[in-house]
């Protein structure tokens, strides 16, 4: 196994749990067109682009609207979306994932961000782990959604890595997939179950540190 020389990690579901404000805002945005969605219909959006999971969302309203109307609509919903996660702080951030993040810091591995949120920095920003980073890729710098790879093949070009020297952090099954096609190791965050197309999985970062993960992976 080539060794690891950068983390790459997704944002929400892996460094924070924004997915029940996304639920939130889009909820308010089902029942202003006249039907509600569940916390069900909520984990299909998981790792979703934001246009992605609006047509999920009026799929399962059964509504069909022109594209320009859409893009107003996924406006509005990030509007509610950034106002919530505007009062975001430290206290978010999920169990263990800072240290975690630290330690790599300290052993010289890179570290980088590779998310679908257009509302990445801001969020980093809140949760005053932005300095950590050094490179972020989001939803403002790439064209193709996971699963595609892109995501995580240009975070490793913007830390000069070879895919395969470098891991991926991960909490949805697009993004598992992402990281796969990408050819790089990766680890989900969640139930086995669900991620079993990943290397490895943790419940959580809770308790892990990187001497930990390295042997997983060396294993492999
Ligand atoms: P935004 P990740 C994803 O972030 C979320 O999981 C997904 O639910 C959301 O729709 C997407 O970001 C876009 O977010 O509306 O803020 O641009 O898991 O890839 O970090
Ligand atoms: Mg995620």
């Amino acid at each position: 196994m080539p060794e690891i020389k950068a983390c790459l990690f997704d944002l929400d579901g892996v460094i924070v749990d924004t997915a029940r404000y996304h639920y939130r805002a889009w909820k308010q945005l089902a029942n202003d067109i006249g039907f509600d969605i569940t916390e069900e219909d909520n984990e299909r959006l998981k790792g979703v682009s934001r246009m992605r999971s609006l047509d999920i969302i009026l799929e399962i309203g059964g509504v069909e609207l022109d594209q320009k109307t859409k893009v107003k609509l996924a406006e509005m919903k990030n509007l509610r979306y950034v106002e919530d996660i505007s009062l975001m702080d430290k206290t978010e951030i999920l169990p263990g994932v800072e240290q975690f993040i630290q330690e790599l810091k300290d052993s010289g591995i890179k570290v980088g961000l590779g998310s679908a949120s257009k509302n990445s920095t801001m969020i980093l920003e809140k949760i005053n782990m932005l300095h950590y980073f050094d490179c972020i890729v989001d939803g403002n710098k790439i064209e193709n959604a996971k699963p595609d790879p892109e995501v995580f093949l240009k975070g490793a070009a913007e830390l000069n890595m070879s895919p395969e020297n470098c891991a991926v952090f991960e909490d949805a099954i697009a993004g598992i997939e992402a990281a796969r096609n990408a050819g790089m190791v990766c680890i989900g965050i969640g139930s086995e179950t669900t991620l079993q197309n990943a290397d490895l999985v943790i419940s959580s970062f809770g308790g892990i540190t990187w001497q930990i993960i390295k042997e997983k992976i060396n294993n492999l």
